[in-house]
């Protein structure tokens, strides 16, 4: 196990955030805490996508006939496919899939939902449970057979030109959700061999995982007219013709909490962004024996009075060391730390420590301002978090101009590389069996170089890295 496995497992314990020990490998159990980061999560998320989408919910279980229908799609599941075969003692005459994702779930229903083009746009998603038997290495959060956190969001539209716009509109929340996480990305597009089964192109969002490899985060696909075709969505037009819709699809799972976990924690563990911590601040009282009903009595208010103000805040009054306290804190990654004590009441003082740079500073207290201050200070840490995110990922690209150089780097540096590539996949293939690692994808057109295997003039500059 790698030291970042190692670490990011032990936090996941030692935070209460997922217990793995449930006994199906590739499923286990939210923990408060931990589901306490997905709610808040999820909750921005929701405030983005409601925007212009509407939200539903779908059966877990497909019939197989349906499934099957677009062969392309299914050939690209098929192995992934958990199957319900009985109810009860009897054997079910038409099998039943539980959703690896729910194109096929879903667009039976479009087919009876699209009738006219004034219907057109329509945007729906869904945040479910999907079950995929993976075959390679599972991980909690990162490679799971029951995906507990399946945003999948699902449009349709009268033109090409509005499917298109749509994929840039995916695009654009899911930056904007990224960001408001702090969590880095690069978004490409992948390449034909690896975009999603049945979709005409798929762009992928990537980020970078402490251990130099790259974790895909998040997908947004092309569909054009393939699953129309399959299952004949169709919608009049002014003049009265049917035509194929076309629809797009977008996804995100529990990878995004592992990525926050991940990227933000260091090794006095976690480190949360203020909208996503379930305390965003804790108060922890200095206690002698002198003064400390007045301390404690302090500390109950400010709790109180933060709490109306909006702030997530906990009064850790327990009858234990502060030591532990700091340490247990810090774990949990609370971005905020208060200590208040006599001295601090008396001077209107109060110290406190941020997680994001583990340092101490003693604070002015006023009644008046301490919900504006602290929310400033909250907002600085959100900043922050995302700036050494930021940097320390665009740290981790860098441009090679021979295979042996980009194998080099990924030995010794690991993380991303770019490189001008001439767009052929035969080349693309040869690239990826050198290096031994994936092509991400292209992250842009340019014509400015030649590829770094045939030395043809370039198309493109496309990223590699070792990938989950
Ligand atoms: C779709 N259909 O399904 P996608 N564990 C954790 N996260 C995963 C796993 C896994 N085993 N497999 C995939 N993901 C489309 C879009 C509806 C929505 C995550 O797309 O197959 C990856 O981050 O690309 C992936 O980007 C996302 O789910 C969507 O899955």
């Amino acid at each position: 196990m790698s030291e970042f496995s190692e670490w990011f497992h032990n936090i996941l314990e030692e935070a209460e955030i997922i217990d793995t020990r449930y006994p199906i490998k590739g499923m286990h159990v939210w923990q408060p805490q931990g589901f306490k980061i997905r709610k808040y999560a999820l909750k921005l998320l929701r405030e983005l996508l409601d925007e212009d989408h509407e939200e539903v919910l779908f059966p877990l279980l497909i019939p197989e006939d349906e499934l099957a229908k677009e062969a392309i799609h299914v050939k690209g599941f098929e192995e992934e496919v958990y199957w319900v075969t009985h109810g009860g003692l009897n054997q079910l005459n038409k099998k039943l899939a539980l959703r690896p994702t729910s194109e096929t779930a879903m667009y039976p229903m479009f087919n009876l939902w699209v009738r006219s083009h004034s219907d057109l746009p329509m945007k729906f998603y869904q945040i479910v449970n999907t079950f995929r038997y993976e075959t390679k290495h599972t991980r909690p959060l990162i490679r799971v057979r029951e995906i507990t956190t399946f945003k999948e969001a699902h449009t349709i539209h009268s033109d090409s030109k509005g499917a298109q716009k749509q994929v840039e509109r995916a695009i654009e929340i899911y930056s904007n959700f990224f960001d408001q996480l702090g969590i880095p990305y690069v978004v490409t597009r992948r390449p034909d061999w690896d975009k999603f089964p049945g979709a005409d192109y798929t762009m992928a969002f990537d980020t970078l995982l402490p251990d130099g490899k790259t974790l895909q985060i998040g997908t947004v696909h092309n569909l054009g007219q393939t699953f129309a075709h399959t299952f004949d969505i169709t919608y009049e037009t002014p003049e009265g013709e049917h035509e194929h819709v076309y629809q797009t699809c977008y996804g995100l799972s529990d990878r995004m909490i592992a990525s926050i976990i991940g990227i933000h924690g260091d090794s006095s563990g976690l480190s949360l962004p203020p909208s996503v911590a379930p305390y965003q601040v804790v108060i922890v009282p200095v206690l002698f024996k002198k003064g400390a009903k007045e301390v404690l009595d302090f500390c109950s208010q400010l709790k109180d009075k933060l709490e109306k103000g909006g702030i997530r805040v906990h009064h850790d009054d327990r009858d234990i060391r502060a030591g532990k306290k700091y340490y247990e804190w810090e774990m949990r990654g609370v971005p905020l730390r208060l200590e208040i004590g006599p001295r601090d009441i008396e001077n209107n003082k109060m110290v406190a420590l941020r997680r994001d740079t583990l340092e101490k500073e003693t604070l002015d207290y006023s009644e008046e301002t301490v919900i504006n201050d602290l929310n400033n200070i909250l907002a600085e840490i959100t900043k922050n978090l995302k700036i050494n995110a930021w940097n320390k990922f665009q740290d981790n690209i860098r441009p090679a101009n021979t295979l042996e150089e980009a194998r080099d780097i990924l030995t010794n540096d690991k993380g991303i590389i770019s490189f001008s590539w001439c767009g052929d996949e035969s080349c693309g293939k040869e690239i990826e069996e050198f290096v031994r690692v994936d092509i991400l994808g292209v992250f842009e057109e340019s014509t400015d170089g030649t590829c770094i295997k045939c030395g043809a003039p370039s198309k493109t500059i496309a990223l590699l890295a070792k990938t989950y």
